[in-house]
């Protein structure tokens, strides 16, 4: 056995762990990212209650008798009427194995996102792919533009590559990393196509775009300009809040400078996300940020691009932020919380109650395993091999068992049982993990996927046109509606619904309301009574409602996003009542 492993949390990061001989996780000293230390989630793993015993109706069961009741399942049910949904608990590669046994079946899967699909659909429209921008190259930039991300939350180990920087954050909170910057554009939320579209229109207006570049990688920039045009200047930054003094310093900041813009998903929560992303990647372009060291916009790259995975894909699909769970006869859930995370969880746990069979593979309790017939108690990272992919690097990396447990089962092994129980094909588990190693390259000490750029777009786009596709209409997706912006980023001390979740509201301390105060939280879609936290951070027109929050999705609507199929937790705006 290995004696270092890989975190397998859904975070940008992929830190390398090792463990010492009390047994005890430690992030790994050698590895450039890690840097030998791991954040509270990793430290405190082995704090967390898990599920032990199988259930089946609340009954305690044993693994043969609850394997005995799955085959049963999914032996009466219709593969039509069979939906398999994958949460991101463990991001690691093999948790795909469980596809492989469903798409065998021709049973249902879920398509689109609940994450980052609505920024990715935009940096596809006009880069043709969606490259990770690794910290290697954040290191060597002088500036960084931190555009709704919250690294100190998020990842941590980032915060090294903004050291002896100019920092820049536009953000509607003042985060952590916003009180420490040379600037931070407190921007209303939702407005920031509008101000990459100004900030685009002023590098023109100023003669700083990068004509070399654009001349070969962006000959339609002229057309873009012409669209930025169409906006009112004063108008717009009054509309969306910024000065026209912090346009100003921003341009001042980044020109002539080697700069980074690392945009997280904040910005793209909304239903014209995909657009949002494409007018930042825009100004990245005209800036002529691609294709060189130094330089780049990150978001969150595609993990499995160029990729060969060992796993049969699931033919049909429905989109996951809108599933109607009661049209099946056969739910099975693994790595996931719908029942918290999904938008709109009263339409969602309904149509799960009205459902038939529900089976849920997963680590701890939560509202899905509560509302599951069958519970089947998943391995921890630690006890099965599996590789990971990053979509903060391209980092490919081994995650060895380090442990053995009487407890669980992997999702390999489960889908091994399966796939032999219904006579279908599947690939040995090590065959599998060699696919996998074969795809490896080990450069300093780390290995990566094989194949990816040192430096992406340096040989220009993967669209039809080899150049970078600006935009030619605009969606501003304005919300008119009455009420406060309702922001769900994510909790320092959970990962999403795992770990030690939030509770309550953030409002501005001039709200009105006492802190402590109960009070009803309202949306188009439902509500939900929280308590009140004074939160001086925010905007007076913003409430905060972390994600992992019980009952934040009350308040979120069942809508996906005009490109990605994405959910939209941050399109509907609250009132907020006294109880
Ligand atoms: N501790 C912890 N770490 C996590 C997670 C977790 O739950 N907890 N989740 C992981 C996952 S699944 C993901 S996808 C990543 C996401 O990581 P991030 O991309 O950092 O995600 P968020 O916290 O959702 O949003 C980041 C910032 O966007 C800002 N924001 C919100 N709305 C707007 C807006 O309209 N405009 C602008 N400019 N900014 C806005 C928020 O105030 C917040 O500071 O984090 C991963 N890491
Ligand atoms: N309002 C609001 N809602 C959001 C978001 C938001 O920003 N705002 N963020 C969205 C985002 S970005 C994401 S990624 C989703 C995440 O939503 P989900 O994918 O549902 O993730 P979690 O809530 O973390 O639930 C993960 C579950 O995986 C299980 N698990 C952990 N490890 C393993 C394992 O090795 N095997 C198996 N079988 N199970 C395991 C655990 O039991 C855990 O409860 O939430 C989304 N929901
Ligand atoms: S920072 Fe991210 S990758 Fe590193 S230990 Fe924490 S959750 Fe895992
Ligand atoms: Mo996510």
């Amino acid at each position: 056995m290995s004696q270092t492993t890989t975190c397998p949390l859904d975070c940008y990061d992929a830190c390398r762990i090792v463990i010492d001989t009390n047994g005890k996780l430690k992030g790994d000293g050698s590895h450039p990212i890690t840097q030998g230390y791991l954040c509270p989630h990793l430290n405190h793993f082995d704090e967390f209650q898990r599920i032990v015993e199988p259930r089946f109706e609340g009954k305690v069961i044993t693994m043969d008798e609850a394997m005995q009741r799955l085959f049963c399942v999914l032996q009466e049910g219709n593969p039509q009427k069979t939906l398999f949904y994958r949460g991101s608990g463990n991001i690691g590669l093999m948790q795909r194995s469980m596809e492989h046994f469903f798409a065998g079946m021709d049973a249902m899967g879920t398509r689109g996102s609940l994450c980052d699909g609505a920024g990715e659909a935009g940096i596809i429209d006009g880069r043709g792919i969606n490259y990770a921008l690794s910290p290697d190259i954040i290191n060597e930039a002088e500036v960084v533009i931190v555009w709704g991300r919250n690294p100190h939350v998020t990842h941590s180990h980032v915060l090294r590559a903004l050291k002896n920087k100019s920092i820049i954050v536009i953000d509607p909170v003042q985060t952590k990393l916003a009180k420490a910057a040379d600037l931070h554009v407190q921007i209303k939320p939702h407005c920031d196509m509008q101000l990459a579209l100004l900030l685009s229109r002023f590098v023109v207006i100023e003669g700083s775009q990068d004509e070399e570049f654009l001349k070969k990688y962006g000959k339609e920039y002229h057309d873009l300009y012409e669209l930025t045009q169409t906006l009112r200047i004063k108008a717009t930054l009054e509309s969306i809040d910024v000065t026209l003094g912090q346009v100003g310093s921003i341009l001042g900041l980044i020109r002539d400078k080697k700069t980074v813009i690392l945009v997280g998903t904040g910005v793209q929560k909304y239903r014209n996300g995909a657009e949002v992303l494409r007018a930042i990647d825009a100004l990245g372009a005209i800036l002529g940020l691609f294709g060189k060291p130094g330089c780049g916009v990150g978001f969150l790259g595609s993990s499995t691009q160029g990729l060969n995975l060992p796993f049969r894909k699931l033919q049909k699909t429905v989109p996951i932020p809108t599933i109607n769970f009661s049209i099946f006869d056969t739910v099975f859930v693994q790595g996931g919380n719908p029942l918290s995370q999904m938008p709109d969880s009263v339409k969602v746990s309904k149509e799960f109650a009205a459902s038939g069979t529900k089976i849920y593979f997963g680590l701890y309790e939560n509202e899905t395993s509560a509302a599951c017939d069958l519970i089947l108690p998943a391995k921890t990272f630690l006890e099965k091999e599996d590789v990971r992919s990053s979509y903060g690097d391209f980092s490919l990396q081994k995650m060895s068992k380090l442990r053995e447990s009487e407890i669980g089962i992997s999702e390999y092994d489960l889908a091994y049982e399966l796939c032999n129980h219904f006579n279908l094909s599947i690939p040995t588990q090590q065959e599998c993990l060699d696919i996998f190693y074969d795809q490896m390259v080990r450069k300093n000490g780390v290995d990566y996927r094989k194949n990816m750029p040192d430096i992406p777009y340096e040989n220009g786009f993967e669209t039809d046109s080899g150049e970078f596709e600006f935009m030619d209409e605009l969606d501003l997706g304005s919300n008119d509606d009455e009420g406060l912006f309702l922001l769900t980023p994510k909790f320092a001390k959970s990962l999403n619904s795992q770990f030690h979740r939030s509770s309550g509201i953030h409002l501005h301390p001039q709200c009105g309301f006492e802190e402590g105060a109960m009070v009803r939280v309202t949306s188009k879609t439902g509500s939900i009574q929280l308590s009140v936290f004074h939160d001086g951070r925010l905007r007076g027109d913003c409430a905060i409602i972390y994600a992992g929050t019980p009952g934040v999705n009350n308040l979120t609507p069942s809508l996906l996003s005009y490109e990605g199929e994405n959910a939209v937790y941050q399109e509907n705006k609250i009132k907020v009542e006294k109880c």
